[in-house]
């Protein structure tokens, strides 16, 4: 039997060479009878335009400051940070288990658009631009000071997500959080035994197997990567060797809006809802690591959606997922070919184009 059979009926476990961790992939629970509802979650009905919600352009926040009527993208101070810029100092741990560091750092959010019923795959090419263009400066200026500028957007109320107007965070800090400092240490392994990227000679290998690329361009791939964890989890990496956003070209940026564009299109279509996840951005550390040779590093964006069946069906990471390791059902090749198979255009636009004709 070939490997692919073999895989895609078979449990097995897969390894993710930049957590140094295992995935346990189940596929013939596929096959068992789903009991559960799937059906479509109500739309939410949105208003454009909110006097009250803090991200809206000209509202005055909690705090007293007004909002300017922005335009098209607007970066501005959490007023609730997770981190400042200073702190006292913990001092020196008593005991090596009751160890504490000092964490210093910044909180900004980012509004991608000034309609609150807008979302990134709505937008136009143009305007999603502006939001890479964005996210590029802010890596270069907070990466001035900052070894770390943990760009993250929380899409819908399932994630987490507080305020539905579109939006994204950055949190800078002053050290290598958990997820970086292990992506750190792998790279810099493979780097060191191989002489290429991880990610770099990664990607090759899915252009010659085009078993689990879901969408490309010029520029770049979106991958359901092998060693996946959620069930529609996809990897955006460039085609070309990039250590940060703030190095990508004006090709490589536009190719990046298309390439999101698309993505979270099928992503919509999927369910025909606003699908929601967490995805954020990966690249090279900054701050003191600037001046560092980071080859090792090869930027890429995460996107991990929690819907498995339906708008309402989720996966939980709960039960094995925490005391043993990770599981999935789907395997990830056939995640990408249910992605693959959905449409470039936006349900809520096919329903304009039906309600015209
Ligand atoms: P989330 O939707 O991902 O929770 O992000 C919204 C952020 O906006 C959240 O971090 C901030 C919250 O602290 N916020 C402000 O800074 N000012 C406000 O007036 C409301 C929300």
């Amino acid at each position: 039997m070939c490997n692919a059979v073999l895989l895609s009926d078979h449990q097995h476990r897969r390894y993710n060479p930049l957590r140094d961790e295992w995935v346990l992939v189940s596929p013939h629970r596929m096959k068992r009878p789903w009991k559960g509802q799937v059906e479509r979650s109500i739309e939410e009905d949105i208003p454009r335009h909110d006097p009250d919600n803090p991200l809206c352009p000209g509202v005055t926040r909690p705090n007293g400051k007004v909002n300017p009527l922005y335009e098209d993208t607007y970066l501005f101070d959490n007023d609730f940070p997770a981190v400042l810029p200073e702190a006292p100092n913990p001092g020196e741990p008593d005991h090596e288990l009751l160890r504490t560091e000092p964490a210093r750092g910044i909180c900004k959010v980012m509004c991608f658009h000034p309609w609150s019923d807008m979302t990134l795959p709505l937008m136009s090419n143009e305007e999603i631009r502006a939001v890479v263009d964005k996210w590029a400066q802010i890596n270069e200026d907070v990466g001035k000071e900052y070894p770390w500028v943990q760009l993250f957007e929380n899409r819908g109320a399932m994630m987490g997500c507080s305020n539905p107007h579109p939006h994204c965070q950055m949190w800078a800090t002053s050290y290598l959080p958990n997820e970086p400092a292990l992506k750190e240490h792998t790279q810099r392994q493979y780097y060191n035994k191989h002489k290429q990227p991880l990610l770099v000679d990664y990607v090759k290998l899915e252009q010659q197997k085009q078993e689990r690329i879901v969408i490309d361009n010029d520029t770049w791939v979106c991958v359901v990567p092998y060693w996946a964890v959620w069930p529609y989890e996809t990897m955006l990496i460039p085609k070309r060797h990039v250590l940060r956003l703030q190095d990508l070209n004006h090709k490589e940026r536009d190719g990046l809006a298309d390439v999101m564009k698309r993505l979270l299109t099928r992503y919509d279509n999927m369910f025909q809802v606003s699908f929601p996840y967490s995805m954020g951005w990966h690249g090279a550390p900054t701050g003191r690591y600037l001046l560092e040779d980071m080859d090792h590093w090869q930027l890429h964006a995460l996107y991990y959606p929690p819907l498995l069946r339906s708008a309402t069906v989720r996966k939980f990471m709960v039960g094995y997922e925490m005391l043993a390791e990770p599981q999935r059902d789907l395997t990830p090749e056939q995640a990408a070919e249910t992605l693959r198979g959905l449409s470039d255009v936006h349900y809520k636009n096919n329903k304009q184009v039906a309600a015209q004709s």
